[in-house]
């Protein structure tokens, strides 16, 4: 097992400045020949060896150098590669061929099939698995490729770049030719070939060049590809706007596959998808669905700038360009429906599970230090934090300041490959600032804290707040400390803020001896210690802090009171900060409840009916209505619950669902019927229509948790009636939280019979039924492995079944170990199939130290059982060996 470490990187010893490719496709055996022009990258008294990666399954068949075949002596080939030990000096030609067989390639990176046809996914260092190559990053070349085939099984053949050639070949076989004019790193090199349909639209960028768009799927699909097309052609429209960004090429190409193991994949000019992230029609696709397909279509396009364009000098770099492009989708999904809800969901998330993942044993800086597989660092941390800290130069510089920085980053480094400290410098340079204090951002790991005190001088007027920070995560990291880092040092937070007059009305905010800042200012927090004295405060003010989420930290503000909080959701002016102050009073509540149960032995005994959130409900409107009732994630709330019991945490969580069921009874059945969709009316993907659907659907599930026959039979209704998926899909939701009775069973199987022909579908319904807090389900979700619906070699289909499982407290936790023993089983099972998808479910184990002793010891078994087995893969292996330190 090799370990790669940041301080350990060194320029490569040659660059490759052109390669050719030749694809001769077959139904067994492919044979690649790549031509590549070599130019040396070192001293000219020097002749380093040169090495190019390569992989266990990839055969090598010939080497030539300069037209000649190398004698054997001259090069070694070993399972991780091709050493050329003297190669010549200068410049010169280098052809190697090798043979693969992508019909038998389970793992879905290099060159695979999926459904009959061949797909590729490179990126991290997939291009090894399909030649020889210094695969790396910042070696940038230009690529020509010719892939040819039978043309009966394959009449569509992909690549990057324009299409500069094409024709007839022996043996029922046709040929393309693709030339990218752009030099890029190989893991942007993408093939695609098959029997694919097509849907062709166009663009007009703002400099009139006219673009041809086409999205490429299976012919059953290709009806259902109208929206990610939309969503296409508004992100290129939204990039031209807000970031002054064109796209450079004259055709797009967007092709959809079954077998993938991430969401997508932004190769050059062929973008390769997750099929459930290009299709979607009302009545497949759930509101989520399509606000993901938007989201990742702009995201994969937003990448053509920043990754392609200006690309990562090496892996430990990858928030470079994804922290980057996901604040890009991110900003782009809040323009295009609603800001405040879409800011709420991502705050969410990064607290529900990557606040997690910084205080587990695979805590890491958004740019790590060191990997033993490059695959399990594609992680909440470098991707969602990593956009978290771009919001830090915006929260910093301000959105003009933000884009001058990025108008210089592309002037500096277009088509280089760089770091992230280029990033920091083109920034700070732009605006003329020193930004040295958001650096620590990148190195440090965990989640910084940060505590305020308050103080109101009422004789001088004067308000002042002392901000203290510390980090937590480091004392609980259980790799051993990186050189450096045994300690955290302060960080430079920004904290967006405003203060509140008892009337609710907003006070003027000027600090000690400095100018008046208007309502609203960013504070920059950047000691372990630091006061802010405001000047003028009439009365004592309730402070709204860190609005709209300016850091991703965990804030306290000592002394805040209920009442406090129901002053900031009342007046604030600030969206977030509003949500934020319901959730708060949310988290107390189930945080007391939690406490009382777990000294009584009974929930709910001490009657805390949750009145705070009743109130919440009553004072919030539209959009956040929604938000108003849902209740924070048990990840969150462990955050304060030492060695939490996870059964007893869904206990609580049910018996408030039925509490707030049962008051606010009147109001959620005003909310459906308020929100219902009239008789005839179209399904719309708009953010005002979906906010409808959020909450009719949100109350459905509280009322489902009365348990009322009267509900059920609603709810049967409602699902057999359903328009469209959201309204479908949540309605047997509903029913399984009703507890259904009969009437499950059979809306299951109708759902099945309904939806056999639709994997997509399919997937919910599996989903849906491995959540199932029913005790004793582990044994129901075994039987859903020989399903016809599920196939255990497609990462979708494990992604429903066994993080779908693992997502319910009662079955995943179960006293008796039965469900870590499944997971573990699992694990086990898929490491022999797919690395990566391995490796995704064994992150199930890796908050273990969140719970109670006897949990604990039951997952570490689990954990040390895949440890002792033998012949794990460095991914799996990775992951259980920090967990275990
Ligand atoms: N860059 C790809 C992720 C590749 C994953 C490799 N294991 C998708 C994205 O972030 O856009
Ligand atoms: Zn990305």
């Amino acid at each position: 097992t090799l370990r790669a470490a940041l301080q350990d990187y060194t320029p490569p010893p040659y660059l490759i400045d052109s390669v050719h490719l030749n694809f001769l496709l077959g139904d067994t055996v492919t044979r690649v020949e790549s031509c590549m022009q070599v130019l040396p990258n070192h001293a000219a008294s020097e002749r380093p060896p040169l090495f190019l990666h390569g992989c266990e399954d990839v055969k090598l068949v010939a080497v030539k150098v300069n037209g000649e075949s190398l004698p054997v002596e001259q090069y070694e080939v070993e399972s991780s590669g091709l050493t050329l030990k003297t190669p010549p000096a200068g410049a010169f030609e280098l052809e190697v061929h090798t043979d693969l067989h992508p019909d038998q390639n389970t793992s879905l990176e290099g060159l695979y099939t999926s459904g009959g046809n061949f797909c590729t996914q490179c990126e991290a260092e997939g291009f090894r698995g399909i030649t020889f190559f210094m695969d790396r990053p910042d070696v940038m070349a230009k690529y020509t490729t010719r892939i040819e085939a039978d043309k009966a099984a394959c009449p569509v053949l992909l690549s990057n770049g324009n299409l500069v050639g094409s024709g007839e070949a022996e043996g029922g076989r046709h040929f393309t030719v693709w030339e990218d004019p752009f030099r890029k790193p190989c893991y942007l090199f993408a093939l695609v070939a098959g029997d694919l349909c097509m849907k062709e639209d166009t663009f007009t960028t703002c400099s009139g060049r006219s673009v041809a768009l086409r999205i490429f799927t299976r012919a059953h699909d290709i009806g259902r590809v109208d929206f990610a097309m939309q969503s296409l052609k508004r992100s290129m429209k939204w990039d031209e706007e807000v970031f002054g960004l064109e796209y450079d090429l004259d055709l797009f190409n967007i092709v959809a596959v079954d077998d993938f193991n991430m969401g997508a994949m932004e190769n050059k000019s062929l973008n390769i998808f997750n099929s459930r992230l290009v299709l979607a029609t009302p009545d497949t696709a759930t509101d989520g669905d399509f606000g993901r397909i938007e989201g990742v279509v702009g995201h994969e396009y937003f990448h053509n700038w920043t990754g392609n364009r200006v690309t990562c000098r090496d892996w430990f770099q990858l928030t470079l360009k994804e922290g980057l492009t996901v604040y890009r989708d991110q900003e782009f999904s809040a323009d295009m429906n609603s800001r405040p809800v879409r800011r709420v969901e991502d705050v969410c998330r990064l607290r529900a599970a990557q606040f997690q993942e910084d205080n587990g044993p695979m805590a890491h800086p958004i740019r790590p230090e060191s990997y033993i597989k490059m695959d399990n660092f594609y992680t909440l941390t470098v991707y969602e934090k990593g956009a978290e800290v771009i919001r830090l130069y915006e929260a910093v510089l301000g959105k003009a300041g933000f884009r001058k920085g990025m108008d210089l980053y592309f002037q500096r480094h277009d088509g280089q490959a760089v770091t992230c400290d280029d990033f920091l410098a083109a920034m700070a340079d732009a605006n003329g600032e020193d930004l040295s204090a958001l650096a620590k951002w990148y190195s440090q790991a965990g989640t910084p804290r940060l505590s305020v005190a308050a103080e109101y001088s009422p004789a001088d007027k004067t308000y002042t707040l002392r901000f203290k920070q510390a980090s937590c995560g480091a004392r609980r990291l259980l790799l051993p400390p990186t050189p450096g880092q045994p300690t955290k040092d302060p960080v430079l937070i920004p904290v967006r803020m405003g203060l509140l007059a008892p009337d609710g009305g907003e006070v003027p905010l000027k600090l000690r001896g400095g100018e008046m800042l208007g309502s609203e200012a960013v504070l920059r927090v950047t000691k372990a210690e630091q006061e802010f004295v405001f000047e003028g405060v009439e009365q004592a003010p309730v402070p709204s802090l860190l609005r709209g989420f300016s850091a991703p930290v965990h804030m306290t503000v000592e002394g805040q009171s209920d009442e406090d909080l129901l002053h900031l959701l009342a007046h604030d002016t600030d969206s977030f900060n509003r949500w934020e102050a319901g959730h708060v009073l949310a988290k107390k509540l189930m945080r007391a409840l939690y406490a009382a149960a777990k000294d009584s032995n009974e929930v709910g005994g001490r009657g805390l009916g949750g009145t705070g959130m009743v109130c919440v409900y009553a004072r919030v409107d539209g959009a956040f209505k929604a938000f108003a009732i849902s209740l924070p994630e048990n990840s969150e709330l462990m955050d304060k619950i030492p060695e939490a019991d996870p059964i007893l945490l869904h206990e609580v969580r049910e018996f408030l669902t039925r509490q707030l069921a049962a008051r606010l009874r009147p109001e959620l059945e005003a909310a459906v019927a308020e929100n219902d969709s009239a008789p005839g009316e179209q399904y719309e993907f708009t953010a005002a229509a979906c906010a409808r659907r959020a909450l009719k659907n949100k109350a459905l599930g509280y009322l489902a948790a009365l348990g009322d026959p009267g509900v059920t039979e609603q709810l049967l209704h409602r699902f057999r009636g359903a328009t469209n998926m959201t309204d479908e899909i949540n309605a047997l939701a509903a029913l399984d939280r009703a507890g259904g009775g009969s009437a499950l069973p059979a809306a299951l199987t109708g759902f099945y019979q309904k939806w056999e022909q639709e994997p997509l579908v399919l997937l919910k319904w599996l989903a849906l039924q491995a959540g199932s807090n029913v005790a004793g389900n582990v044994a129901a979700v075994r039987r859903l492995m020989a399903h016809p619906a599920f196939h255990i070699t497609n990462p979708n289909s494990c992604y429903s079944l066994f993080l779908g499982f693992a997502r319910s407290p009662v079955n995943f936790h179960a006293a008796d170990g039965s469900g870590y023993e499944f997971m573990g089983d699992v694990v086990l099972q898929l490491d022999k199939i797919n690395h990566q998808v391995a490796s995704r479910m064994v992150s199930a184990f890796t908050t273990f130290k969140n719970y109670d002793q006897q949990r604990q010891a039951l997952m570490r078994a689990q954990l040390q059982r895949i440890m002792d087995t033998e012949g794990l893969s460095d991914n799996v292996f990775e992951i259980v060996s920090k967990s275990l330190k």
